[in-house]
């Protein structure tokens, strides 16, 4: 009778001494947890302060930061007026790891935002979007390309979080808003193509292309919007897919590829009219031709979608289902070397490039009448 209590007994103690184990441990992973957001919260008030302590690719901390931020008073350096004349100093190469970034954002969708404020928070931003960085000199210069029709709001909200966070990550880059002209069938594709060529033509120093749905914004400003040696594919954790990449070829949302990348894979498809599958049409190319995606890390490629009903005039693609088996046979005769468009006007706005267009229409579908 007394070795079997001495035996529960010892069961006891040992369960309560891992107790006391487990409380320890939890106790040590809050506490540094809490000493990082202190470390990147700091550094938010000094361009050149303690972020480093927070490596931005390597960090999982997961602080919380205003927007806001990134107004004049954040200690953000501003965009000279124009670009540095012939005896302006040489800057030095913009660093890899930008000092100054903040980590996990909060981003919300509920009070309105005028774009007078958002002109107002961000009066280093030239006419058309453009923005260089005053304080070194970046190894990319990034056209950041958005296909839109009708979404004046959810474009007010997309910059108002991407432009501090682009200045952030110190790029040079403009921003360019496709908007399809009249009422056919959206093409998604064919606008990112007619972005592509635009910018070249307004800037032929633009070697990274980001193409980016107006409705995406990063919920972290560690993803860097930068081009590598592979396509580069940003919007992998999206909060509607439950922060996970709904599949594993999935190259939807925002994606970047540099120049030469783009011309290997005949840039995209134009005939995908209505929703779904160019991106999929995207992704084959890619693999096609030998390239591989990158992504970053799934903690840092989280992004909140705004919330909208479905568009009209953007219907299902019934089509895109056999499309995308045919990726090899297409993608040589349909690309950036056959798109036909026009441009109908071009306005340089405070914080972006709209470019309006007439891409034509679906050549059979739907059924017009
Ligand atoms: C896929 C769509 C993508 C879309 C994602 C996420 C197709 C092709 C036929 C299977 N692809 O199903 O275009 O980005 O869902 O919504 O519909």
């Amino acid at each position: 009778m007394s070795r079997l209590l001495g035996g529960t007994l010892e069961r006891v103690c040992k369960a309560v001494l891992l107790l006391c184990l487990l409380h320890f441990l939890v106790a040590v992973i809050l506490y540094f947890d809490v000493y990082a957001q202190h470390l990147a919260f700091f550094s938010r008030f000094s361009a050149r302060g303690p972020s480093r302590a927070l490596h931005p690719a390597a960090s999982s901390s997961t602080n919380c930061s205003r927007p806001n931020a990134t107004a004049p008073s954040s200690g953000l350096p501003e965009a000279p007026s124009a670009r540095p004349g012939p005896t302006a100093p040489v800057l030095p190469p913009c660093p890899d790891s930008p000092p100054g970034l903040v980590g996990r954002l909060l981003i919300e969708f509920t009070s309105p935002m005028p774009l007078e404020r958002v002109q107002r928070e961000n009066p280093g931003v030239l006419l058309g979007g453009r923005y260089t960085p005053p304080d070194c000199t970046p190894a990319q210069t990034v056209a950041v390309i958005i296909p839109f029709r009708h979404r004046e709001h959810h474009l007010r909200y997309w910059l108002h979080y991407l432009h501090p966070i682009l200045r952030r990550q110190r790029l040079r880059y403009g921003i360019y808003v496709i908007n399809q002209h009249g009422e056919d069938t959206f093409n998604r594709a064919k606008l990112l193509n007619v972005g592509f060529l635009e910018a070249l033509k307004e800037d032929s120093t633009y070697n990274c292309f980001i193409f980016s749905d107006v409705d995406l914004v990063p919920m972290d400003d560690r993803n860097l919007y930068r081009c590598g040696d592979q396509p580069r594919h940003f919007a992998i954790a999206m909060d509607k897919f439950g922060f996970r990449l709904p599949y594993a070829g999935y190259f939807g949302g925002v994606s970047g590829l540099n120049k030469s990348q783009f011309l290997r894979i005949n840039g995209f498809p134009n005939e995908y009219w209505g929703w779904g599958g160019e991106d999929d049409d995207i992704f084959n190319r890619i693999s096609l031709a030998g390239m591989k995606i990158s992504r970053p890390d799934i903690r840092i490629g989280r992004y909140r979608m705004i919330k909208h009903d479905r568009d009209k005039h953007n219907e299902p693609n019934p089509q895109r289902f056999t499309k995308i088996q045919n990726t090899k046979l297409t993608m040589k005769r349909d690309g950036i070397g056959s798109v036909r468009y026009q441009v109908l006007e071009v306005s340089r706005q405070p914080l972006f490039t709209n470019i309006t267009v007439d891409i034509g229409r679906p050549p059979s579908w739907p059924p017009r009448g």
